[in-house]
């Protein structure tokens, strides 16, 4: 009894001491941003549960289990301070998302990589999180052909890929002043380019509508108020600081600031895939020597979206095979087995018109730019073969 009261008083401060530890590691955390806030971890629940519940067919809800939940619900990345809520919100939001999930700044992908890795590996046909991607190369520009010299099937062919500019985060970390800054950088640096890369730059801000629809109706322009990219936070400031470049003929393009920092595209008329694919060579090469980009050792390119990183080359036909489309899911799964993805006319989460799939590449990374563009021309070689066959 006597020893109990000659040690309460120093409990008493010690538990004084440890309250005062922690309510001033608590205000540290909070100085240090890195601590998620309660009203996001009360929306990270209530959108796990929703997800958990719901059929949604997207890998985040595969891969999205309860205990990578519980590991990665307190994490922040340390520049930015972006949470779990930053990278699910889309599918959260979206349930008929494919995939789900965003990278708010470069950082989220190794913060979260429990939950990047194994949809990375999913969706790139087998990367896994020991593999690294190879180095670029764009291998022999004049190896391919057009796929259909007789103007059978092909409508039209184009090739694309993605660069996010060093020193900026992606979309839901940029302030509008960066926005800006970005865009100016962006229309001076693509004024400086020759011969049949020689264009001009039409920002978003004060674009006549009329004129936006056209370009988007013609498959130059990106599209508006995507809902995906919306609840990834991805909109913000619009149209502050997006805008297109392209050519007199429209078959070099660059977007700015839509989902990616710079979308480069290269695109025509026709199955001549060898012409579009030397066109993007070298326009990326032009490009390359005035613009840093944000490279990573494992990752190869970085991308907003983790199904664009590695080579972020997505090389595609419009194409008409009426008789392997007149069953979608015979067409999807034929297509499958050459690793090529199939779209509706207007690109991802559109539907076909007048009888035109975009047929692209899947994958993007663990395989050179050469190797990814070779994985469409087999492919189509093949359907074409197929649809003629019938
Ligand atoms: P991304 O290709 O940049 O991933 P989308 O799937 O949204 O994005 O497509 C963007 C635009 O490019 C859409 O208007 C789409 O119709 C167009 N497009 C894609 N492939 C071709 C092609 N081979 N020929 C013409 N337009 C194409
Ligand atoms: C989805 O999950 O369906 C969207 N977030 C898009 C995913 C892949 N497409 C893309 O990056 N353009």
């Amino acid at each position: 009894m006597r020893l109990l009261i000659k040690i309460r008083p120093l409990l008493v401060h010690r538990v004084r001491v440890e309250h005062t530890a922690l309510s001033c590691y608590a205000d540290w955390c909070k100085k240090l941003n890195i601590m998620v806030d309660a009203a996001v971890l009360a929306k990270l629940e209530d959108g796990f549960a929703k997800l958990a519940a719901s059929d949604s067919k997207s890998l985040l809800k595969k891969y999205l289990t309860k205990e990578v939940f519980d590991n990665l619900k307190n994490k922040k990345t340390p520049t930015f301070g972006s949470t779990l809520l930053d990278v699910i919100q889309s599918g959260l939001a979206n349930h008929d998302s494919g995939v789900g999930i965003y990278a708010p700044d470069a950082e989220a992908y190794t913060v979260f990589a429990d939950l990047f890795d194994p949809i990375i590996e999913d969706y790139h046909g087998g990367f896994k999180k020991t593999d690294k991607h190879p180095a670029k190369d764009f291998g022999d520009v004049n190896s391919f052909g057009n796929l259909d010299p007789n103007n059978e099937f092909v409508i039209s062919t184009r090739v694309r890929c993605g660069r996010s500019m060093e020193g900026y985060p992606f979309n839901p970390c940029l302030s509008e002043a960066q926005y800006k800054e970005m865009e100016e950088k962006v229309s001076s640096t693509l004024s400086g380019l020759e011969g049949e890369l020689k264009g001009k730059f039409y920002p978003l801000t004060g674009m006549e509508k009329s004129v936006q629809q056209q370009l988007i109706d013609d498959h130059f322009l990106f599209k508006e108020g995507d809902r995906f990219l919306q609840a990834a936070n991805a909109c913000r400031y619009w149209p502050s600081g997006r805008g297109i470049y392209h050519n007199d003929n429209k078959t070099f393009l660059v977007w700015c600031n839509e989902e990616d920092h710079l979308r480069i595209i290269s695109m025509q008329m026709g199955g001549d895939l060898g012409e579009v694919f030397r066109r993007l060579t070298n326009a990326v090469n032009e490009i390359e020597k005035r613009v840093p980009f944000s490279h990573d050792d494992r990752l190869g390119f970085l991308t907003f979206c983790p199904t664009n990183l590695g080579t972020t080359i997505r090389a595609s036909v419009h194409i008409k095979l009426p008789k392997l489309a007149a069953n979608l899911a015979k067409l999807e799964e034929v297509a499958g087995k050459y690793n090529l993805q199939v779209r509706g006319t207007r690109g991802e989460h559109t539907e076909a018109e007048g009888g035109i799939y975009d047929i692209s590449n899947k994958r993007r990374m663990g395989l050179t730019e050469y190797q990814a563009v070779k994985e469409m021309y087999d492919g189509i070689t093949e359907l074409i073969k197929i649809e003629k066959s019938m």
